[in-house]
């Protein structure tokens, strides 16, 4: 007797023989390339051990027949079922490690993102309309290239005003400059709305200015205005004062001082004490204790004339500031230009 697989004269005792060894070679198989070498080698056309086994029937007759048939289907039948096994389990466990490697711990923490942040102008500019805001007043804005008419002559400024010389200002074709105030968007206001009005205009700017620690061609205002039926300097004084508390702290006091501006009369310069250090004197106030915050003013009735409102039944107050400076004083900065360098290591000082 041969233990040969392919021994033609292969019997019972050879199928349990080719079984014994198919469950030792099985115990081998890693991978499913292995599994189909061994499945070849036992069921396979050409070269299973088990193919050949039906193949020796052919040289047997009568009950020797029988006996070695059954026992080939017997050993075809349990090589098959345990390669079927073998097959399920390495394809649930190359599922399992593919599973595995995919995994995605949810529970770990994002990575940052490297989130911008507002910039310190914009941050300060927020704080003063969320202040006139709560008291009523809308916010507006407007074109940033006008006309001579609405930069100047509507706001009373006299045609030899040294403000229009282009010395001073941005001239662009014909009539055509870059504003010099936000002030033309509240005559452009006025003219398309009646009073009672109450507003504020925040925008960019331009002045032909040469750059230096305070001063910049281009930089940012918020103005004011409101207009009404019996208002007073009173109203004004009041509503600045406010504003100058909720913005530098309630204990923050201010002082008006007499200035001049075509568009009001009369006119005054404010002054708040310095936040920082409440008016005992510091390098951001230069030892005065006072910072300068803003100019204002009682509307010039010729403005009212301008826009075609009546000046003997309508008052209105005005004001005007610099959101750069503001800003500032507020961080306490030296040089206004920093702000237009976007150099990222100043910026991120600003992110919260
Ligand atoms: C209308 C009527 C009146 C706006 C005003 C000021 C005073 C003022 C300056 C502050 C610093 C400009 O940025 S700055 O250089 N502004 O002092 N502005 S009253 O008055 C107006 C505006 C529009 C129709």
């Amino acid at each position: 007797m041969s233990s040969d697989p392919n021994d033609s004269a292969a019997n019972a005792g050879d199928a349990d023989g080719i079984v014994a060894r198919f469950e030792a070679d099985a115990l081998g198989i890693a991978d499913l390339d292995a599994l189909e070498e061994l499945r070849a080698s036992y069921l396979g056309r050409k070269r299973g051990a088990v193919t050949a086994l039906f193949q020796a029937l052919r040289e047997l007759d009568g009950d020797a027949k029988r006996a070695a048939g059954a026992a080939a289907n017997r050993a075809r039948q349990q090589i098959g079922a345990r390669l079927e096994q073998i097959e399920t389990e390495l394809r649930s466990a190359a599922t399992a490690s593919r599973e595995q490697a995919e995994l995605v711990d949810v529970t770990l923490p994002a990575i940052p993102d490297n989130l911008g942040g507002l910039h310190p102008i914009t941050q300060t500019l927020q704080e003063i309309q969320n202040v006139f805001v709560s008291m009523g007043y809308g916010v507006v804005d407007g074109p940033e290239v006008e006309t001579d008419w609405y930069n100047f002559g509507a706001l009373n400024f006299p045609e030899e005003h040294p403000a229009r010389d282009e010395q001073d200002t941005m001239r662009l074709a014909g009539d055509l400059l870059l504003r010099t105030h936000t002030s033309p968007v509240q005559i452009r206001y006025m003219e398309q709305h009646q009073p009672p009005l109450a507003i504020i205009v925040p925008g960019r700017v331009y002045r032909r200015d040469t750059p230096d620690a305070t001063h910049n061609p281009m930089f940012v205002q918020c103005e004011g205005l409101l207009v009404d039926t019996d208002i007073t300097l009173a109203d004004l004084k009041g509503t600045l004062d406010h504003f100058a508390k909720a913005l530098f702290g309630p204990g923050t006091k201010t002082r008006f001082r007499p200035g001049y501006f075509p568009f009001t009369e009369p006119s005054a310069e404010v002054d708040a004490t310095c936040p920082a250090c409440h008016g005992d004197g510091c390098r951001v106030c230069k030892g005065s204790g006072w910072v300068e915050l803003l100019g204002c003013g009682m509307v010039h009735p010729a403005l009212f004339e301008n826009v075609g409102y009546d000046p003997t039944k309508v008052q209105g107050f005005a004001f005007g500031m610099g959101v750069d400076r503001i800003a500032a004083v507020r961080y306490g900065l030296r040089d206004i230009r920093a702000y237009y360098d976007n150099d990222l290591r100043f910026l991120r000082q600003f992110t919260s």
